[in-house]
């Protein structure tokens, strides 16, 4: 259940409920694709960070260890020891980033998976029963992400057999929750536009994929190889064909300055693996921009990442600290650097949040947007 408790312009303040408990909008999902945040971050850690909700995917837990497995551990929850929302994404994002040789028909794709080669098939009713068995708390659609630029008949013709996917998930996930052994039957299926950067196909897509009952839809297939310009154009002609009492999903979206912006457009949730990467590489956010740690100019700087953050890393840390563990190689500089940008995420968040409910996110936008981008 959807609630929208305050909106500004087109910004939502709003209430998500869940399984597994209440999620406060606009949220960002940390991403722990294999049921684990790189970067040797569990789900204890992502307590003290201030995530809400844990993004898993159905790709990686299919190949390994495998979803029955996993069900059979008790679901993922109690797999990965996290009792907050979990969202699982379809797999049919990263069949088509990681693996290799693909084939696509109407039933489904056939690929090679990146680990072993081996070949597998992975369909709507596929996906539908491997989120099934991870018990996670949203399910997603399984569809196609068209990289971008694709022409526009390819982008036709891959958004109606996505439509159509959809129709089999919904079935498929409608039968799997009714099942007395179901692990979450309380499972919610999110529904996914997409119609690359073709304003009418979009429309149209939307239009259709909202007449399917979902419990919140999401555009997909942005943030592929298109101008940030054109990904914003498609939000503002998606979006008022988005139904107003469900909850809108950005898929892998993105820097913070992206995250504003599209909650100025009326975007609910968002996922991004770029915080806890850029950690991994040195690049660390702060409330003045990002900065790289590595650095020279912090090879005795005492003060924390960011003197206004409270995550574990800035309360007892030093950048000179930091800088030395990166250098040495140290596994504790990547846990370290993860857990600050992704606190730094989850902040953002909740300031954004905290700015709805005072009705001063204009303010706030204009102040950060830019801004937050800026390299230190
Ligand atoms: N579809 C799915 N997952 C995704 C995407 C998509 O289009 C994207 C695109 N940015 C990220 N993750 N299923
Ligand atoms: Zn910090």
């Amino acid at each position: 259940m959807f609630e929208v408790i305050k909106t500004e312009g087109r910004a939502r303040r709003g209430v998500f409920q869940c399984a597994h408990g209440t999620v406060q909008t606009p949220v960002f999902m940390n991403v722990g694709t294999q049921g684990a945040i790189k970067g040797a971050v569990s789900a204890h850690d992502l307590k003290e960070i201030g995530c809400q909700v844990e993004l898993s995917n159905t790709y990686h837990l299919h190949l390994r260890p495998g979803d029955k497995v996993v069900r059979d551990m008790g679901g993922l929850h109690a797999f990965m020891d996290w009792d907050g929302p979990i969202l699982t994404d379809s797999g049919g994002f990263q069949v088509f980033s990681l693996s290799g040789l693909r084939k696509i028909k109407e039933e489904g794709v056939t690929f090679a998976s990146h680990i072993d080669g081996r070949r597998i098939f992975m369909g709507p009713e596929e996906s539908m029963q491997i989120q099934s068995n991870l018990g996670s708390d949203i399910a997603m659609a399984f569809d196609e992400c068209v990289e971008n630029p694709a022409t526009y008949e390819y982008a036709k013709a891959s958004c109606e057999r996505t439509l159509r996917w959809l129709e089999r998930c919904k079935k498929e996930h409608d039968r799997l929750n009714a099942q007395p052994d179901a692990v979450n039957p309380q499972q919610m299926l999110f529904g996914i536009n997409q119609g690359a950067t073709f304003p009418d196909l979009r429309v149209w897509h939307m239009k259709e994929t909202a007449k399917i009952p979902c419990d919140g839809y999401a555009i997909g297939g942005l943030a592929v190889g298109e101008p940030t310009q054109v990904m914003y154009d498609i939000i503002d002609a998606v979006e008022p064909h988005m139904p107003q009492d469900k909850p809108r999903y950005l898929m892998g979206v993105g820097t913070p300055s992206n995250i504003i912006e599209a909650v100025a457009r009326g975007v609910d949730f968002f996922d991004c693996v770029m915080p806890a990467r850029n950690a991994r590489h040195g690049k660390l956010y702060t409330w003045e921009g990002s900065i790289n740690i590595k650095n020279e100019k912090y090879k005795l700087d005492r003060s924390p990442i960011d003197p206004e953050c409270r995550c574990p890393a800035c309360q007892h840390f030093s950048r000179a600290y930091l800088r030395h563990l990166f250098a040495a190689g140290e596994m504790l500089a990547m846990r370290l650097a993860v857990l600050h940008n992704l606190y730094f995420y989850n902040s953002l968040m909740a300031r954004i949040r905290a700015e709805l409910d005072a009705g001063t996110f204009a303010q706030f936008r204009a102040e950060y947007s830019e801004k937050l981008d800026r390299r230190l």
